[in-house]
């Protein structure tokens, strides 16, 4: 059977991990057999990242590159019916979900005092605090190097806020994001909102989101069809 070696549940979420997330999403949406591997060793990981794929012997780093494999080697549609101007626009979303919206949230997890306390809880708990503050200050100077961190909170809030916007301008009042059939985009995008979404303290960036007219309903219509349920994953 399929392994997905994954971060484990953690707020509400089957994966403490939007791309795992993703990743889980794709995978039911494939209809595939799967298992979760929470015990699988990061550093022995492609790129030292979840998610990654074990199909028997093979190993496949990364969330877009398991959905190629899917498709490839499983016949798996994520979007066989796009048009090619549809397409551009799923894979433009995904990479701004990705590439953008991810690192914001990530900021808002590890370079937020108060939701800080809950990753150090849920991924160092009995560790010594020179670890947790060691990973931490490495996390946190990647996302200056990034540049996410830093804008000061208002001004990354507006740029959320405007990506927030366009998918909820684009979705209408449709469905999902091109119709009435979910696509990757729906499961890449909607993974990496509800891990926004999700802030376990009072945050401005789930509040983009909590606050949007349609957005909570897509995420949830796209969790309810894709996304496990964190309990029985855990169980
Ligand atoms: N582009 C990758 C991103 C994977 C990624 O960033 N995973 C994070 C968790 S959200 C990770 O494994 N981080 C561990 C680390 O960097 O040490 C994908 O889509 O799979």
């Amino acid at each position: 059977m399929l392994e997905l070696q994954t971060f484990g549940p953690a707020f509400g979420l089957a994966s403490a991990s939007s791309p795992c997330l993703k990743a889980m999403g794709l995978l039911n949406m494939a209809n595939l057999d799967w298992k979760p591997d929470f015990a699988a060793d990061l550093e022995k990981s492609p790129m030292h990242k979840f998610p990654v794929l074990k199909d028997g012997d093979q190993i496949i780093p990364d969330s877009s590159f398991i959905q190629q494999h899917l498709e490839k080697n499983y016949g798996a549609d994520f979007g066989s019916w796009l048009t090619p101007e549809q397409r551009a626009t799923a894979h433009a979303f995904n990479r701004m979900a990705e590439e953008h919206i991810y690192f914001a949230t990530v900021n808002d997890r590890w370079n937020n005092d108060a939701n800080w306390e809950h990753i150090k809880a849920l991924f160092f708990s009995g560790a010594p605090a020179e670890i947790s503050d060691t990973v931490r200050s490495q996390v946190v100077a990647g996302l200056m190097t990034n540049g996410i961190a830093r804008f000061p909170t208002e001004m990354l809030v507006e740029r959320i806020g405007k990506d927030v916007n366009a998918i909820a301008d684009y979705l209408g009042d449709k469905s999902f994001l091109f119709g009435d059939r979910a696509c990757f985009a729906d499961i890449a995008v909607a993974a990496q909102l509800a891990a926004m979404a999700v802030s376990p303290e009072k945050s401005p960036f789930a509040d983009l989101i909590n606050s949007h007219p349609t957005i909570p309903a897509w995420i949830e219509r796209v969790s309810k069809n894709y996304f496990p349920d964190s309990v029985d994953l855990a169980a």
